[in-house]
């Protein structure tokens, strides 16, 4: 017990990371050009614009989201899923592409905050929607090998975010109480998911992101700092306006 018999507030053992929209700005000038570059491969018409793409991300993980989009513009339930997934397959080799040729960019602030999470002994996990088969490269390419004790992405977990899958899964392997995590997400699809785990959530919002409803998240920035803003939530310590591990800790110890 603490001083004065208040509870201890539990410890911070570990955070759990999305990759799209969080750790890396990858959505409008990364995915969005791999698309519309299988759209042209494929001899297809379609372009998603920014404003489109935006409005499509509503349907996480890049086949469904094809696959619902092929539905609206005609295609059968047959023809749709057959060419989602070959669209898909081809979107998947021209991001990895773009991730090799260091056209994916991490958020200002991001490497800072893992290395100093590592530093003070918090594990660190991924759990994403998107597709191992770049998740791994561009994680190894911006944080080296091991930075995240373990990774989960959508080609494991068929039940995708807004589910928790990802996260229970995460929850699952590590056998870490969920009180002693935190989630850092960018969208209200993965801040519903971490909240159905039973996570704290940390919402780093972006442009395709910061007009959405974070009702339930723990805190809400507009970026990694230094100079970020809190959009959301009590009163929280952003020391020289960056997310430090205090912030973290802070966060879990208030919500968990
Ligand atoms: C975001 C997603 C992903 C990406 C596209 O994932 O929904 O589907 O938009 O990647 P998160 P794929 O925010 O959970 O990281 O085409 O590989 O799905
Ligand atoms: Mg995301």
């Amino acid at each position: 017990m603490g001083a004065g018999n208040a509870p201890t507030p539990p410890q911070l053992l570990g955070v759990v990371f999305d990759v799209d929209g969080t750790l890396v700005d990858s959505e409008r000038d990364g995915h969005r050009v791999a698309f519309n570059r299988a759209f042209e491969e494929a001899g297809l018409s379609y372009r998603w614009d920014v404003e489109t793409y935006g409005e499509l991300l509503r349907t996480t993980g890049g086949k469904r989201r094809l696959e619902a989009f092929l539905l609206e513009h005609g295609h059968d339930e047959d023809e749709a899923a057959d060419l989602a997934l070959k669209l898909h397959e081809t979107k998947t080799a021209a991001f990895r592409d773009m991730v090799d040729d260091g056209l994916v960019p991490l958020r200002p602030g991001a490497a800072r905050l893992v290395a100093e999470l590592r530093s003070e002994g918090v594990r660190t996990f991924v759990a994403t929607t998107g597709t191992r088969a770049w998740v791994e490269p561009l994680l190894r390419r911006h944080f080296g090998a091991d930075a995240f004790e373990l990774v989960v992405t959508g080609t494991e977990v068929t039940r995708l975010k807004p589910d928790p899958a990802a996260y229970t899964a995460v929850l699952g392997e590590t056998g870490l109480d969920p009180r002693h995590v935190v989630a850092v997400e960018d969208s209200r699809n993965g801040l519903l998911a971490a909240r159905a785990a039973g996570l704290a959530c940390l919402v780093v919002a972006n442009d395709y992101t910061s007009d959405q409803d974070f009702t339930g998240a723990a805190l809400v920035v507009d970026g990694f700092g230094p100079g970020a803003r809190q959009l959301a939530g009590p009163r929280a310590s952003l020391p020289d306006g960056s997310v430090a591990v205090e912030t973290l800790r802070a966060l879990n110890a208030r919500w968990a």
